[in-house]
């Protein structure tokens, strides 16, 4: 056998061994890794029905829906809603149940399991363009939802 060919098959089976080595504990990962919340950003009212008057009963009718289709709870613990601007609302020591949503409002009030509020005195969500982005304690992107310019074919999306 010429020195090539048995260079050759030296790579052949070293390629072979790194793949074996790096797909095993991979497809191992695959299933043990815990089924991925399906939690999504269901619905958003931008604009509060009626004169911008910064009550906060007008503040409290700006809000989020987050939706979990998903059979079980999700632990929403340091999860983040943020607008454009980088205003950021932080879920605290919150559960959201399964196939259940939950009404994330702008003004002040008292948390329920279906009610959270932000505590602001200015909306958030701008009523022309803006983009409501959900992001897990680890920051990792869950969800979007754009309305105005962002929008393919332009206009909003109710
Ligand atoms: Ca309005
Ligand atoms: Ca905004």
């Amino acid at each position: 056998m010429s020195a090539s060919a048995r260079r050759l098959i030296a790579a052949t089976l070293t390629a072979g061994a790194l793949v074996s080595v790096v797909t095993l504990p991979a497809s191992a990962a695959d299933h043990a890794r815990p089924e991925r919340p399906k939690v999504k950003i269901s619905d958003v009212q931008y604009n509060s029905p009626g004169r911008d008057d910064r009550s906060n009963r007008s503040l409290n009718r700006e809000w989020v829906e987050i939706t979990n289709p998903g059979r079980r709870s999700v632990n929403l613990d340091g999860w983040t809603l943020k607008d454009e601007d980088g205003r950021t609302y932080t879920f605290d020591h919150y559960r959201l149940e399964g196939r259940s949503t939950v009404r994330i409002h702008t003004g002040h009030g008292r948390d329920t399991d279906s009610d959270l509020y932000q505590d602001r005195r200015h909306y958030v969500w701008d009523n022309r363009s803006d983009t409501a982005t959900l992001r897990n304690d680890h920051g990792r992107f869950i969800d979007d939802e754009s309305w105005g310019h962002h929008r393919h074919g332009g206009g909003h999306h109710r």
